[in-house]
């Protein structure tokens, strides 16, 4: 079930990947010229230039190494090449229950990204669990936004900590792991404000929220993930760059990989980031999140099954 799902998100990535990678390559020559080709298609599907290059260079050693001579062979010599810059940092997502209590989790990313989103669907998943789960509103920005944070939790049956709009974001987050520690809560989700990551200020505001929270417990946040909005493509690399230069940001959660064609950002984030996805979103409900695995991206991108897609 999750498998035809992450087939159906990944339909329109698919169709622009591996559907364009085997047009190409179909009654080809493996020359440069289908080289050329296969670089134009990695690129359109935003796998960036850099990333392009690494994947080519390493399906041209298996090709000589190899002594492959036939074209067709090509879309699944690409899939291993795409799988092997995925898996070398794939990394789970913390889950409660397995060590720290509360599990700290601190969600950062740009305006609109998906963060509240995120929290939200987060804590329906582990409410379903059984988990306690405590969500602390520190994107104080917003009324509206306290409001958004507040409709997930009482439809999850998550506890939020909130203060009055404009309150300062750190303190916010501060109260919210001492509520979540003294009602024995298995996780605390912490949503943050979409911030303007070329303004200064807002990512010291990141940071210092980062630091108050360690003041209570040295080893949190224990997970910070940064939400990337996948139709953003080449740009959310941009974007990722400047928080990961504020905070210690633990993986990256992809969103808005339902309709997309950009889906081939996954591999460029791994390869260019060094980051592990560890959370993909495939809609706006509560169940679209699913944990990232590799060999099932990778399955579901280069479906062998390509003409009945
Ligand atoms: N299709 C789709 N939509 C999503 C997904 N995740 C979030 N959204 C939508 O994206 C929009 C923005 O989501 P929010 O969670 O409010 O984003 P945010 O990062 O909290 O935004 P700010 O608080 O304004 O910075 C909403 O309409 C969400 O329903 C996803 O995985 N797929
Ligand atoms: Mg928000």
């Amino acid at each position: 079930m999750i498998w035809q799902r992450l087939r159906a998100t990944l339909a329109r990535t698919r169709e622009q990947l591996a559907g364009r990678v085997r047009a190409v390559v179909r009654g080809a020559a493996l020359d440069e010229d289908l080289y050329e080709e296969l670089e134009a298609v990695l690129i359109t599907a935003d796998v960036g230039v850099a990333t392009t290059q690494r994947l080519l260079e390493g399906l041209r050693e298996r090709v000589r190494a190899e002594g492959i001579r036939d074209a067709s062979a090509v879309p699944d010599l690409l899939a291993e090449e795409v799988r092997r810059v995925l898996t070398a940092v794939a990394a789970p997502p913390a889950e409660p229950g397995a060590g720290e209590k509360p599990l700290v989790v601190l969600v950062v990313g740009v305006n609109g990204s998906g963060k509240t989103t995120t929290v939200g669907k987060l804590a329906a998943r582990y409410r379903s669990q059984g988990r306690r789960v405590v969500v602390g509103a520190a994107d104080t920005f917003r009324a509206a936004a306290i409001e958004q944070l507040e409709r997930w939790c009482q439809r999850t049956g998550a506890e939020i900590v909130r203060q009055a709009p404009g309150a300062d974001p750190a303190a916010v987050a501060f109260d919210a792991l001492q509520a979540a520690r003294a009602r024995g809560a298995d996780v605390l989700l912490v949503d943050t404000a979409g911030r303007l990551h070329t303004r200064v200020n807002l990512m010291e505001e990141l940071r210092k929220t980062e630091r108050v929270l360690k003041r209570l417990d040295p080893s949190a946040p224990h997970e910070v993930l940064l939400v990337l909005d996948a139709t953003t493509g080449q740009n959310g690399l941009a974007q990722a760059r400047h928080f990961t230069e504020a905070v210690g940001v633990t993986g990256i959660v992809l969103t808005k990989l339902d309709g997309t064609a950009r889906g081939g950002i996954v591999i460029a984030i791994a390869d260019q980031l060094g980051l592990p996805v560890k959370w993909v979103g495939t809609g706006e409900a509560a169940e679209d999140l699913e944990p990232f695995d590799p060999d099932a991206f990778v399955e579901a991108l280069f479906d062998r099954d390509q003409e009945s897609a």
